[in-house]
């Protein structure tokens, strides 16, 4: 069993099924192996670590990097950090991954569960809050969402059971030698 430190970093929609594969994730990697695991979900996140922030362009840059930044530091000391927020940049994408490259590996996870998807499910009704024009800056409607390039792992949300997604994570780690 390896003790180098990993981040699994998720991106993806509002909606798209990141915080399920994630605890799925987690819950798995606590169950099975004697690792140390930190989850930094979107939501514990944003009333926590980004207490103030809202959804600009600098604002989720924000977001993203202290997430990266605290992830890096899980990492640095052999842990997995699990990270799974929006995330919609390129540019802060490759910044998290630089910022945590520097002490482990990074495991970026596109979940890319489609906008049709997501809207129809619209669990929490952000989605209509967003076409009524109440939610500003809603990413997929009224804020860009870029497509990763060259994710890690794309995990398709309507396809397949959280569970079942998890443990493609759990394969790539394994195949990298990190679980
Ligand atoms: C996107 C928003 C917005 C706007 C509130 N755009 O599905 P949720 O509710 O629970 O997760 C979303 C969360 C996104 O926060 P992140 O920190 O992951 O975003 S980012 O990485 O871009 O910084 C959604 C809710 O917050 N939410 N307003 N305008 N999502």
């Amino acid at each position: 069993p390896s003790s180098r430190g990993c981040a699994v970093f998720f991106t993806g929609l509002s909606g798209a099924g990141k915080s399920t594969i994630a605890q799925a994730l987690m819950g798995y990697l606590l169950e099975h192996t004697g690792r140390r695991v930190s989850l930094l979900d979107g939501d514990e996140v944003r009333k926590t670590l980004s207490a103030g922030l809202g959804f600009s362009r600098s604002d989720r840059a924000a977001n993203v990097l202290r997430i990266a930044y605290v992830a890096a530091e899980v990492v640095r000391h052999g842990g997995i950090a699990i990270c799974a927020p929006i995330a919609p940049y390129a540019e802060d994408r490759a910044k998290a991954r630089e910022t945590v490259e520097a002490q482990g590996d990074f495991i970026e996870v596109h979940v890319s569960t489609s906008l049709d998807v997501c809207e129809a499910r619209d669990t929490k009704g952000l989605y209509a809050q967003a076409r009524a024009g109440v939610l500003k800056q809603f990413t997929g409607i009224s804020d860009p969402y870029e497509i990763p390039e060259r994710p890690d792992l794309t995990l398709d949300g309507d396809t397949a059971s959280p569970a079942e997604l998890a443990s493609r994570i759990v394969a790539e780690m394994t195949r990298r030698g990190l679980v």
